[in-house]
């Protein structure tokens, strides 16, 4: 029997490293998926490592090898669509907009990674902000996957503490009311310097419709660097933890797939932590920097890692 599930990934590509697609297709290919990989842009690397060449796809390409390849033309049925990094404001319109017609046809779940920015700066056009708004208020969305920054800027409040963040989870329902599953990744309550919380530890928090206002959580041990492309990692561990196959699971609920799912993610940062760490220290951070800068998950040297373990399977 043939097992393997199917997916569109509609997000970056970077040609040295490890972000959007090159942070998805990897993971997902090992555990069992199928990725079809649609590039939104192809840069030689991520913005992050302070300068980047490349192109953005224009919105007529994208648009054509979704309607015209792979749909009507291959016919092909996808059991998940992700979207993330669409920093064109156009191509996001007109993406967006044909995702959703196909996912309430075809019935496909869309996990929509509202790519914005992190660490209270945005890294796409300021109009992005609002086609998102759009997106999420007149789409039927099955997960959104925010971070912090993003959530905050969707709901229009800050999150200092359980309970702003307990009302931006209720503003966030009351604006978008046709996303069915939120999950906030790395909410950090210390960022506020007036609580003296705990700051060893990030909070994942999520709510499903139509229980908005009893969110649940986990708190994870803070890693003390930054990461790009750990928000990429995430989303595609879910989707695979969300969509097991078939014979292995009867349901997944959203809180154990977020758990397992967090649990391999941060296995995977710490590894990559004690794999760079040695090279991070001979280039001390800057004085801007307050901990290393984590340019690139060591996915390869994590294939052992990703491969589907029993403990995976309810
Ligand atoms: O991690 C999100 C992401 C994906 N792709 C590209 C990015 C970013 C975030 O900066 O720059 C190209």
């Amino acid at each position: 029997i043939d097992d393997t599930r199917q997916i569109l990934s509609i997000q970056s590509h970077v040609v040295h490293g490890y972000v959007g697609n090159k942070a998805a297709t990897f993971p997902l290919q090992y555990r069992g998926w199928n990725v079809d990989s649609l590039n939104t842009v192809q840069f030689s690397n991520h913005p992050g490592y302070g300068s980047f060449t490349g192109f953005r796809d224009d919105k007529e390409n994208l648009y054509k090898i979704i309607d015209s390849g792979l749909i009507n033309g291959l016919n092909i049925k996808y059991n998940a669509i992700i979207t993330g990094y669409l920093p064109s404001v156009d191509s996001l319109q007109s993406i967006s907009r044909l995702v959703n017609d196909l996912c309430i046809k075809e019935q496909i779940p869309w996990i929509l990674d509202p790519v914005l920015g992190d660490n209270g700066k945005l890294y796409v056009d300021m109009e992005c902000v609002t086609i998102y708004k759009d997106i999420l208020s007149t789409c039927q969305v099955y997960l959104t996957v925010p971070n912090q920054f993003e959530m905050e800027t969707l709901t229009g409040m800050k999150i200092k503490d359980m309970d702003t963040l307990k009302r931006s989870f209720q503003n966030f329902h009351r604006s978008y009311p046709g996303v069915k599953r939120v999950i906030v990744s790395s909410i950090d309550f210390s960022m506020d310097h007036s609580q003296s919380t705990d700051c060893d530890t990030y909070t994942v928090a999520f709510a499903e419709s139509p229980n908005f206002d009893q969110f649940q959580y986990f708190t994870v041990e803070k890693i003390q660097a930054h990461f790009n492309g750990s928000g990429d990692l995430f989303s595609a561990l879910l989707v695979d933890m969300l969509f097991p196959v078939v014979e292995q699971s009867v349901t997944s609920t959203l809180a154990s797939a977020v758990g397992k799912a967090l649990n391999l993610t941060h296995q995977i940062l710490n590894k990559t932590y004690r794999l760079t760490v040695k090279s991070v220290e001979t280039h001390p951070p800057s004085e801007t920097e307050t901990v290393p800068h984590i340019k690139d998950l060591k996915l390869i040297q994590c294939a052992e890692l990703l491969r589907i373990r029993t403990e995976d399977i309810d």
